[in-house]
């Protein structure tokens, strides 16, 4: 399968990120492609090649005009009001507080359009923005234009990131504006299965009202697990939406065998929907050894996930999301790929 990735990532670096109680390197970093990258070579995936630019066209009809607008000048802006270094916000708009004034600060504008302090912005972080928007949508070209799968080596990830918010290291959701780059080609339903670790509470946002696009999600409970405040099995869609969001949160210290339960309800509940397509949201977070997560998954598990979703027997994209254990994140994703192949 071809892979779509650009370069222009590494732009996104030297960030810093509030980890509990204090300020540590970024775990969202470069390297993490890289060693994508690499490992797609080293076991011949198959080519690897550039993204096409893109219009924001189709992601301004996931995610709110304004709030892209913010994305591309909030840098520049947090320079010229004298700060320097990484970009975070320190408040929120949560509840009580008034959530329908734009502030006029960059201090107020990057909490407004925030949920948490984890999406952080340096001076090359939109480019790196819109290249991985990019790879999104020329592996979903390649999908469209009758490759049976692709791969968008995604970074930064998007999965956290809704309509007017970003968060958990997430800006465009690329997973998002690729499946409704499907819808505009024609596509009558597309299925998101997203298999990191965390919830995809931007994805579940993003399409919550709606049935052209079913969002299936397996992720470890928010009673314990970030995002902590969306992702519990009750959230099924809502108005023209009901029914088509589903959520399968598990425990702490998730296995293989929990974790292929849950992958077989999700398998069952995309192939009922008889989608045109399938966009799988690829993190490999819930490896045993990811410095922020709490489940279980070994290498050998990461080709079973692969074959699995082969069986459904659909057009499939995959785009990269989260995965910390720089180490094996090349071994496990491109395993998840390998095994899709098989
Ligand atoms: N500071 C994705 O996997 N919490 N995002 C980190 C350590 C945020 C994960 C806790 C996790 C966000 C795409
Ligand atoms: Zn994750």
């Amino acid at each position: 399968m071809k892979t779509v990735f650009s370069p222009r990532h590494a732009g996104h670096s030297g960030n810093v990120e509030l980890d509990t109680n204090e300020i540590v390197p970024a775990y969202e970093k470069p390297s993490r492609a890289e060693f994508i990258r690499a490992r797609i070579e080293a076991v011949g995936l198959g080519p690897i090649v550039e993204p096409q630019a893109h219009g924001l066209e189709t992601a301004r009809k996931v995610h709110d005009p304004a709030y892209l607008e913010f994305l591309e000048s909030v840098y520049p802006e947090w320079l010229a009001a004298g700060r320097s270094g990484t970009a975070m916000p320190y408040v929120w708009p949560t509840r009580a507080l008034r959530a329908d004034v734009v502030p006029t600060s960059i201090e107020g504008k990057i909490g407004f359009y925030a949920f948490d302090a984890g999406a952080t912005f340096v001076a090359g972080t939109w480019d790196a923005v819109r290249s991985s928007h990019d790879s999104a949508l020329s592996a979903a070209s390649l999908v469209e234009s009758g490759e049976p799968a692709a791969f968008a080596l995604c970074r930064p990830p998007g999965h956290h990131a809704g309509s007017n918010f970003a968060g958990g290291y997430c800006f465009i959701n690329n997973a998002a504006v690729a499946a409704q780059w499907f819808l505009d080609q024609g596509a009558k339903r597309v299925s998101i299965l997203d298999v990191d670790y965390h919830h995809g509470n931007g994805t579940q946002e993003i399409f919550y009202r709606r049935s052209d696009v079913q969002v299936v999600n397996l992720h470890a409970d928010p009673l314990f697990e970030y995002p902590h405040f969306l992702g519990h099995a009750d959230e099924g869609g809502e108005g023209a939406g009901e029914g088509f969001n589903h959520n399968l949160p598990m425990a702490r210290g998730t296995d293989w065998s929990g974790w292929s339960k849950a992958l077989e309800r999700g398998f069952k509940l995309v192939s009922d929907y008889t989608p045109d397509v399938l966009i799988v949201s690829l993190g490999v977070d819930t490896f045993e050894r990811d410095p922020i997560s709490q489940f279980k998954l070994v290498s050998d598990d990461y080709p079973k996930i692969g074959r699995e979703i082969a069986r459904l027997r659909l057009p499939t994209l995959f785009v990269m999301e989260g995965g910390y254990a720089v180490e094996e994140i090349g071994i496990n994703a491109v395993g998840v790929l390998t095994g899709f192949e098989d």
